[in-house]
């Protein structure tokens, strides 16, 4: 059950360039347990919606099944959105963008849904490059279900009851990486700051954004030996760089000291830029990003930040160089070519 967000609100509260405020970006109330990790994700998608002054209508939210599943009830009410079956986002997302490309859309997943039901969907839609945001809001067991293990819990982890792990993690933005992915990205729920303009990095990236976030599920996965509880991912949280995103036609400014930046342009113009903290890490590198995935691995290190970027991507439509226009704009004389060419085309393939 979803509960209606009260209306009330600060008369000052801030507006953006299309004179929304922040509550125009929201959902019904929440249900999930209190402290839940998803919850403050679902809280950084509305305020990297807000600052991008995006026009909800314009957004299509896509998810399959669980907890994670369930937030796009609570973010961004006035878009669109489809609550498909468990496993099965991708490839309802695919169809949708198939037929329009102009909306942004933005898938949200749980590691249940993407790392085991949904895997065969995962990879595909990773490597056909289709344009949109995925979120794996990431808490290492099925959070709806009672928390079962799932495949991303890692290797002698504990789960709530006691059960040690005896199988390996899968590693979503390690596979990602070697699918070919052209935006990976790894983060932590209780990282606004590190969070939001990597949401907004990945909504104007021109192709498939992964964000795998890690997401305490704090009734079934918070306790001492889960590798995903608050506790732990905060004592090994490495970061690669911390992260600003300056969108297109703002002025760009930047407060970094030269020579500590590494500016990358986006499909659209606008910039991520990376105020490197640790090695010098230059995102553009795949080879040195699936390195440090690896080593993060040994050493039990939770890598966050953007991970990877190629900002010369090219997203599926372009691939298969599909039109512009979304096909319900498109009348029945224009998508038929019409006897006489239909004959040519048949003759064609004699
Ligand atoms: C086809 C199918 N199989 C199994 C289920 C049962 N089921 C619902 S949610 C879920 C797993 C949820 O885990 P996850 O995707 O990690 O999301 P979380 O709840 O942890 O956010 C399962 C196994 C289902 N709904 N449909
Ligand atoms: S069971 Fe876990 S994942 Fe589900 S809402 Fe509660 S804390 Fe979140």
């Amino acid at each position: 059950m979803s509960y209606i967000r009260p209306k009330f609100r600060h008369p000052h509260l801030p507006k953006n360039d299309l004179g929304y405020t922040v509550s125009d970006y929201e959902g019904s109330l929440s249900t999930l347990c209190a402290g839940c990790g998803h919850d403050s994700i679902s809280a950084a998608i509305v305020q990297s919606c807000f600052e991008l002054s995006i026009e909800p209508h314009r957004v299509a939210k896509l998810s399959g099944i669980g907890c994670s599943s369930k937030t796009p009830a609570y973010f961004l009410g006035q878009s669109h959105g489809f609550n498909s079956v468990h496993g099965r986002m991708p490839s309802v997302a695919t169809g949708a963008y198939l037929a329009n490309r102009e909306l942004i859309y933005l898938g949200v997943s749980g590691d249940g849904d993407s790392a085991s039901i949904g895997m065969g969907q995962f990879v595909h839609a990773v490597r056909r490059n289709l344009n949109m945001v995925y979120i794996v809001m990431n808490n290492g067991c099925y959070g709806l279900t009672k928390g079962q293990d799932s495949a991303t819990a890692d290797r002698g982890s504990k789960s709530k009851a006691g059960s040690v792990n005896p199988f390996e993690a899968i590693d979503l933005c390690g596979l990602a990486m070697e699918l070919g992915a052209t935006f990976v990205a790894q983060s932590f729920s209780g990282d606004k700051q590190q969070l939001v303009p990597l949401i907004k990095a990945g909504i104007a990236h021109n192709g498939f954004a992964l964000l795998n976030v890690i997401s305490p599920c704090v009734t079934f996965n918070n306790n001492p030996g889960s590798t995903k509880s608050y506790d732990y991912v905060r004592e090994h949280m490495e970061t690669t760089a911390l992260v600003d995103f300056v969108p297109l036609m703002t002025e760009i400014k930047t407060q970094y000291e030269e020579g500590s930046t590494t500016d990358i342009t986006l499909h659209d113009g606008s910039h991520l830029l990376l105020n490197k903290l640790s090695s010098h890490w230059d995102p553009t590198d795949r080879s040195s990003a699936v390195n440090a995935l690896m080593e993060s691995r040994r050493t039990g290190e939770v890598l966050t930040g953007l991970l990877y970027v190629d900002s010369n991507s090219t997203e599926l439509h372009n691939v298969l160089n599909t039109t512009d226009r979304p096909l319900n704009g498109i009348d029945q004389q224009e998508l038929c070519p019409g006897s006489s060419r239909l004959a040519e085309i048949n003759s064609s393939l004699r």
